[in-house]
């Protein structure tokens, strides 16, 4: 399936259906009154975190999303129905932003989470709701409440514990699949994976899930190879894992390549993070060579770092379990900041106005047909 972790829609939530004019006529019974019911509510729109969804590759194909408008209002006191409902169904993760893409309007973080994003507009009253005791016979009816539009964006950010970063070809995919059932594709050369991967981790009755992202290199933060957009799946991570190839020649430079693109995404929210930091492929480097490398590691970051190989599984377990207490960690001390959004959630402060209206409420007299007291039949 293809990967898309952005799209921008056009919702539109259901018009109130208009109330009716209606007189109870019916043989031996005088002066029946009025009975026009009320219009139906319109539909709203509705978006609901749903499982097996990972991308928001349906919102490429279909863009407009409008709930139904509510039922017109009949007579003898019969209301119109309710319009229907449009539900967005969106994976887990998905972010809904206001057009101007940075307020966020809604954050789907669990499996059957829903929002209602657009309320539908009110029905209309009946021409009965209008009966008084001076006008037995009212021919006023409200046309019903129109619905509400806008364009928003859907950004979906993956929800793992752990992140994956490092250069092209560091050996992150090589490290989800051997420890976790996931599948990515692992090759010979930069840039093997475009889209971000999941995987779940499995430890006793532990389990966490770790995302493996696309290769980052010097300036991927001003669009460099693949960009550094899809670190935004790191975002919801409690902890990074920074993989470093260890049969490159200057480890310590390759660190800092990424460690300021982690800088530079701003806003401390990826750089911040806790970070184990991993010599990878140890494999495939002489011992003495090993130990110059881990030691020049350490100077770069100044933290201790751990010597594994993806491919053989040496030093991987010692990885997990340090995650996996990171993790852990983290969430006892915070178990609500498990996917804070960028920017804190705002709801919307609609301007509900009818465009037919001047804002005046005795602008509805305009929608009675006839002059009432024309029609008082009491009298
Ligand atoms: N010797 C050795 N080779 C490894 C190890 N891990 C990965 N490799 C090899 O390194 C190459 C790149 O591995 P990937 O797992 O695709 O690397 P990546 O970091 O996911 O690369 P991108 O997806 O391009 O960012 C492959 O040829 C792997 O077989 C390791 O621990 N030891
Ligand atoms: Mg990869």
């Amino acid at each position: 399936m293809k990967f898309l972790d952005q799209a921008k829609v056009f919702l539109k939530s259901g018009d109130g259906g208009p109330g009716a004019v209606s007189f109870r006529r019916e043989k031996f019974i005088e002066f029946g009154g009025p009975d026009g019911g009320n219009g139906g509510k319109g539909g709203d729109v509705v978006v609901e975190a749903v499982q097996g969804l990972n991308t928001l590759i349906d919102y490429r194909y279909q863009q407009h999303f409008k709930a139904k408008r509510g039922n017109h209002g009949m007579g003898r006191d019969r209301n119109g129905a309710r319009g229907d409902d449009i539900v967005l169904r969106v994976p887990v993760g998905t972010q809904v932003l206001d057009e101007d893409q940075e307020t966020v309007l809604a954050d789907l973080t669990e499996v059957g989470q829903r929002i209602v994003l657009l309320k539908g507009g009110d029905g209309g009253f009946g021409n009965a709701s209008y009966k008084t005791s001076t006008n037995r016979a009212p021919r006023k009816f409200h046309p019903g409440w129109p619905g509400e539009e806008c364009w928003v964006w859907l950004r979906l950010k993956l929800i793992a514990d752990a992140g994956l970063v490092g250069l092209p070809n560091a050996g992150k995919s090589t490290f989800l699949a051997a420890t976790t059932a996931a599948k990515p594709k692992i090759a010979d050369y930069p840039f093997t994976t475009l889209t971000p991967n999941l995987g779940v981790v499995r430890a006793g009755d532990d389990e966490f899930v770790i995302a493996d992202v696309p290769g980052l290199i010097e300036g991927a933060h001003e669009g460099h190879g693949l960009g550094d957009r899809f670190l935004g799946h790191l975002e919801r991570t409690r902890i990074l894992l920074h993989l470093i190839d260890g049969t490159a020649d200057d480890v310590a430079h390759a660190y800092g390549i990424i460690r300021t693109e982690l800088q530079a995404y701003g806003g401390g929210i990826l750089a911040d993070k806790p970070e184990i930091v991993g010599l990878n492929k140890c494999d495939a480097i002489p011992e003495d060579e090993l130990a110059e490398k881990k030691a020049a590691l350490e100077d770069a970051s100044g933290a201790e770092v751990m010597v594994l190989s993806g491919a053989t599984g040496q030093g991987v377990q010692a990885v997990l379990y340090r995650l996996l207490l990171a993790i852990k960690e983290a969430k006892a001390e915070e178990p609500d900041v498990l996917h804070p959004p960028p920017t804190p959630v705002q709801p919307r402060n609609w301007h509900l106005r009818d465009p037919r209206s001047s804002g005046d409420d005795d602008e509805w007299d305009n929608y009675d047909d006839l002059d009432d007291d024309d029609d008082d039949r009491e009298d």
